[in-house]
């Protein structure tokens, strides 16, 4: 008989729920801590798709383990509930987008709970729940009253037809992606964190995190750390002076022009009256370029003269300044000077302008390209003969003892922008009062009102249409409340922290409990938020540590990227491609113990790897075997059964490793070889037995819990059994195989015990039946014997 997976499911998910099984005591300190972390849902009306499973699997593996072998487990789940769709359903339909939210968090929780994952219900938490967000909001405060929060002026991409801001990723072209309209640059008034001012620190973070190397240098590239020097440049017959950063302060004597960014603030002060209409017009055209098309190195270089020169400070030589796209606004100090000899973008700008090239170091030759390899310096006064690093620090410090530039880092990473003109997001706790003095709203939580309309009118935020939440009095003043909410990464930056203390109203975790529950043991999620979400919790984190409000600087100790579960043919799963798989679908037909061994059996959880429907039949199957040897096969038994210890021990160990590597399928593989051995066995010693369900469960909580109580009888659940050990001296076998030779030639192979003498093995290698006709009417001349390996018998 196979087993009724609905009916055992459907037990064991009521006797979980009603008995707390799964509820963490927070503030029980006896025992050590494991927190383990998923990244959580954005709870979309589609509800779960096979994706969600395969990283909640894992974690939850890892948290039954870790339960049984004594640990106080923290395992919550919640919803990261902001979001566009949400909004747009509000839109089209008038409802509120809560309403909407609401409901896809509810079919979310079922699903989850159909899963049977060991999470802590009462744990769960939403960011757009009001006692949720009030933190959020807290947090922007203490940003904000540190200046990390602030405002700046901003270029951004304004669509004037749609009337709102938009993302790099919403522009395709030049053009909106919605309606293809045009977008040009605007400087404008916005909410941004300074999570610049964090870059070294979280840099230096990475290297103390079990991270993947992939992810970690990703962050690295994204920093964007460069060393280098600043160098300030006089405007020729003015008294104005600019900057420019350089990786490449030994190259200053090959420096023959200079290049500022369109932007640059200098340029409409410095540009001469003959140039101006074509240094105007070229700006003009820039803004409508975005900066992915600014930095193609493969488009032919732009510029035009602005009619100014600069004097370089090492020669005193006057070199023009031009304004080309390739430099970019927001790098450095948005100028640089430009050494067509040794770079290739200057070199291209040079040729195509006929500007100077002087070579200062020598190995290439500069008629032909730009050399920027290392070697020794030319025409380059008191720097000649020196190799590259030896000139750039005679170079730092002829910079600084004549006052005209110093060594600097810069960084490529940008400010985040923290606001949306959108409705379904945190209320940016901010008001202005009527001079314009923005001033932080204590009164928190800062609630969204509801609204007759949830679109934005005239290029406004929609909160813009809610007159009277807007106007409000602050210290016996007027004043009227930012309209624009936080983005969608605002609440995920720090939801790990709630989890901890959600209920708690005087603090957004209490400080002893972060203590000891922080950092996060294991953080499983996919890749795809290596650099926003990733980056932006872990600088939030090192904000609230610097602060003072938790103890640990970096939040996510140990972290893992599940791979993509694809389509059966292999591509992504999507809805137009008509391949996606319901978690549902799986779980009615053949049960939730089968779908989540499926997915651990699949592949290495890192790897992306194509469903096979067929497949999940052969894990089934598994099941069904364990289940028959249970309840039908009569094999359990008191007994002791020597023929099962080696494999027995081998297996314990081998599953309990490979769960703490989070390497399932080959723990998985091991189970199954156990499984073969024993149905070979008549006799199944009942101790392990009940130690191979106890391996079992973390993956398949459900058919384990019934096999626990049915064929043992116990009262307890499973998940508080303790965890099986193995014996160390049964890990090696008490035989081995011994090579059998006539005059060296392998005659058989015999199981030899591993304390049999010399004699003994002789005898048993003389006595062989296939050993007997080599030997026979041969007079044996000697016998070798090689303990734990060879006998070989020379006969003549
Ligand atoms: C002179 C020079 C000579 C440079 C040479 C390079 C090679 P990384 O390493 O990425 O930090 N640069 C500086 N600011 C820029 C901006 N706003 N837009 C575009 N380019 C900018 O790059 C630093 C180098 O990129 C700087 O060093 C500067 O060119 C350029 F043989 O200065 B270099």
């Amino acid at each position: 008989m196979d087993f009724d997976h609905k009916k055992i499911e459907e037990k064991w998910r009521k006797y979980w729920e009603e008995n707390k099984t799964f509820k963490t005591d927070v503030w029980d300190f006896s025992k050590p801590k494991f927190y383990s972390l998923d990244m959580f849902p954005y709870p979309s009306g589609q509800g779960l798709h096979v994706g969600h499973p395969e990283g909640y699997t894992a974690s939850d593996i890892v948290c039954r383990m870790k339960k049984m072998q004594g640990y106080n487990v923290l395992h919550p789940m919640g919803f990261d509930a902001f979001g566009l769709p949400a909004e747009q359903y509000a839109i089209k339909t008038g409802n509120h987008p809560g309403d909407f939210t609401n409901k896809n968090i509810d079919t979310f929780v079922s699903q989850l709970k159909l899963l049977g994952f060991s999470f802590d219900w009462d744990r769960q938490i939403s960011t757009a729940d009001p006692s949720f967000y009030k933190w959020t909001q807290w947090i922007f405060n203490e940003l904000f009253k540190e200046g990390l929060a602030k405002q700046v002026d901003m270029p951004v991409n304004w669509c004037e037809e749609l009337g709102t801001v938009l993302a790099n990723d919403e522009i395709v072209n030049g053009v909106s992606e919605r309606g293809g309209y045009p977008v040009v640059k605007k400087n404008m008034k916005q909410w941004v964190m300074d999570i610049p001012k964090y870059a070294e620190k979280l840099l230096e973070g990475l290297d103390t995190i079990d991270w993947p190397e992939s992810t970690k240098e990703m962050q690295r590239n994204w920093i964007g750390k460069s060393e280098g020097a600043y160098v300030d440049f006089k405007v020729k017959d003015t008294d104005y002076k600019f900057t420019v950063f350089t990786t490449r302060c030994d190259t200053l004597f090959g420096a023959t022009f200079s290049v500022m960014s369109p932007e640059h603030e200098l340029v409409q002060k410095i540009m001469s009256e003959d140039c101006k209409e074509d240094v105007l017009a070229y700006i003009e055209a820039c803004s409508k370029k975005s900066e992915q098309e600014r930095t193609d190195t493969s488009k032919e270089k732009t510029g035009v003269f602005t009619g100014a020169y600069a004097i370089n400070p090492v020669n005193g030589k006057e070199i023009p300044i031009y304004i080309a796209d390739y430099v970019l606004a927001g790098y450095g100090t948005g100028a640089i000077m430009a050494v067509p000899a040794h770079d290739d973008r200057d070199y291209a700008f040079a040729k195509k302008y006929n500007l100077e090239i002087i070579e200062v170091l020598k190995g290439g030759d500069v008629t032909k390209e730009a050399y920027t390899e290392d070697g020794i310096h030319v025409n380059s006064g008191f720097l000649d003969g020196m190799d590259k690093k030896t000139a750039i620090e005679t170079m730092w410090k002829w910079l600084e003892d004549n006052g005209c530039g110093k060594k600097a880092t810069t960084y490529r990473m940008r400010e985040w922008v923290f606001a949306r003109q959108r409705y379904w997001g945190e209320p940016v706790p901010v008001a202005f009062y009527d001079d314009g003095t923005p001033v932080a709203i204590n009164d928190l939580p800062v609630t969204l009102p509801v609204l007759d309309d949830y679109k934005g009118k005239n290029g406004k935020a929609p909160l813009d249409n809610a007159t009277e939440w807007k106007n409000i009095t602050i210290n016996g003043r007027h004043a009227t409340r930012e309209v624009n909410t936080m983005p969608g990464s605002a609440g995920s930056s720090w939801y790990f922290l709630r989890y901890i203390d959600p209920q708690n109203d005087n603090a957004f975790a209490d400080k002893k409990l972060l203590e000891h529950w922080m950092p996060v043991d294991l953080y499983i999620g996919g890749s795809e938020h290596a650099v926003g979400h990733l980056l932006y919790s872990r600088f939030w984190n090192h904000f609230l540590y610097d602060k003072g409000y938790t103890t640990t600087k970096e939040p996510f100790k140990k972290l893992c990227h599940q791979g993509m579960i694809l389509g059966e043919n292999g591509e992504k799963m999507s809805k137009s491609r008509g391949n996606v798989i319901n978690p549902n679908d799986i779980i009615d037909e053949v049960g939730a113990d089968t779908l989540r061994l499926y997915e651990m059996f699949m592949g290495a959880l890192q790897d992306s790897k194509p469903w096979n429907t067929k497949a999940i039949g052969g894990s089934r199957g598994f099941l069904d075997r364990v289940w028959r040897l249970y309840t039908e096969q009569n094999k359990i038994k008191n007994e002791e059964n020597k023929n099962l210890d080696l494999v027995f021990n081998q297996t314990v160990k081998k599953v309990t490793e490979d769960y703490e590597k989070l390497s399932f399928n080959t723990a998985i593989s091991q189970m199954m070889i156990f499984i073969n051995a024993v149905y070979k066995e008549e006799v199944f010693p009942q101790s392990m037995a009940e130690d191979f369900i106890k391996l079992l469960n973390p993956i398949c909580p459900f058919i384990t819990e019934e096999l626990w109580q049915q064929v043992f009888n116990h009262n307890e659940s499973i998940a508080n059994a303790q965890w099986p050990k193995y014996d160390e001296t049964k890990l090696v076998s008490d035989t081995y195989t011994l090579v059998c030779s006539v005059n060296g030639k392998v005659r058989d192979k015999l199981e030899a015990s591993q304390n049999a003498s010399e004699d003994e093995l002789k005898a048993l290698a003389l006595n062989s039946e296939k050993i007997k006709p080599w030997i026979e009417g041969h007079d044996v001349v000697k016998v070798i014997v090689v303990p734990k390996r060879m006998v070989n018998i020379v006969i003549k």
